[in-house]
């Protein structure tokens, strides 16, 4: 099989790992090939997976997930279709839930993107050969995912366990945008840029990681409406709007409300403000731009706008019909909007 020289293949070796894991990397790299595939993003291939499109290191993630990892109660995850703003809500539920821990003029996030204080559970799962690195993780453990609801094992999703999935969703023609741009500066330099228009077609035909962006929000929005203990279902849009609210919102979800004292002490603001796009962005961690070999992309590269509606300077009248329509046709019934 091909595989990119940019993304880990599936076949890494097995030495060090435990006998699950081997068996597990035996039966991701035995299954991928017969995939139906696509072309990415970037050089990598989409394969489409459990009625989703995923490139090869994420589905071995996800199998990885559902063959061996423990949740517990405590767990909390953090999940998004890409670029729907998972680096602005991992810095907020790890400063809500650390905020008796930390002095906001010297907080873990002044010295580390968001993207290495809450790791991607699926870029991590295979880190030691075996679920330790997961394991010995104190709780309560917060976690960042891009994979669809329906992947997860029943023993995460099934009511009874406590494991909690806080889900932050955005209007796709401006996660269309941010993920184009964002695909750019993944391309090697010698690869000439993917268009708008390839972009945009392939993002329509669910051709996306993690797509249909659509079917992955209705996955998510289903299971807040069922479970409204276990998901939690935000738009970027709304905590632009009201980021107080939001975060205070979250806390309560997470069972970790803000006290009279707190209030007082205008914490939440305090979450708020260093949480912003303008506050981020800004830090000298997050205007790196050296890559880094595991990832590649540099910690600058998850900032770029932080807007609402930038699509209006992007995507023809022709484009925004058409997302409209698909948008309302999938997402029809369901009780939120984009602004
Ligand atoms: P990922 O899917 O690669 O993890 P993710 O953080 O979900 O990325 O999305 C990046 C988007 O969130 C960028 O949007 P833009 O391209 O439209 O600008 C990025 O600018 C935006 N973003 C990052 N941090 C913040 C923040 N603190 N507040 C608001 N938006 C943010």
């Amino acid at each position: 099989m091909e595989t990119s020289k940019f993304f880990p293949s599936v076949e890494i070796p097995n030495e060090g790992c435990d006998e699950g894991y081997q068996k597990t990397f035996k039966n991701c790299a035995e299954l991928v090939p017969t995939l139906p595939r696509s072309k990415g993003w970037w050089l990598d291939e989409l394969f489409h997976y459990q009625g989703f499109w995923m490139s090869s290191f994420p589905i071995r993630g996800s199998m990885l997930i559902s063959d061996h990892f423990k949740p517990r109660p405590t767990d909390i995850i953090v999940a998004t279709s890409p670029k729907c703003g998972t680096t602005w809500l991992r810095a907020l539920i790890f400063s809500i839930i650390n905020r008796a821990s930390f002095d906001f003029n010297d907080h873990p996030l002044r010295k580390l993107n968001p993207q290495e204080l809450v790791l991607l559970f699926e870029g991590h799962i295979h880190k030691g050969g075996s679920t330790s690195f997961l394991d010995e993780l104190p709780s309560p453990r917060l976690l960042s995912t891009h994979i669809p609801y329906s992947l997860f094992p029943k023993r995460m999703t099934d009511d009874t366990s406590a494991c909690r999935f806080v889900y932050i969703c955005r209007d796709p023609k401006d996660v269309l945008v941010s993920k184009w741009h964002f695909s750019n500066k993944l391309r090697p330099k010698e690869v000439p840029p993917l268009s708008l228009e390839e972009a945009f077609d392939l993002f329509c035909k669910g051709v996306s990681h993690y797509g249909p962006f659509w079917d992955h929000v209705l996955g998510y929005w289903k299971a807040s409406v069922e479970s409204p203990k276990k998901v939690l279902f935000l738009t970027y849009e709304d905590v632009k709007k009201e980021p107080l609210g939001c975060v205070r919102k979250v806390a309560e979800f997470l069972g970790v409300p803000f006290s009279p004292e707190e209030e007082n002490k205008k914490t939440v603001e305090e979450i708020v403000k260093l949480c912003s796009f303008e506050s981020l962005s800004n830090l000298d961690v997050n205007k790196s731009v050296a890559k880094r070999s595991e990832r590649p992309v540099s910690n600058s590269d998850f900032f770029r706008k932080g807007e609402v509606g930038d699509w209006v300077n992007h995507l023809s009248p022709e484009m925004v019909e058409k997302m409209n329509q698909i948008t309302e046709q999938k997402l029809q019934g369901i009780e939120f909007n984009f602004h």
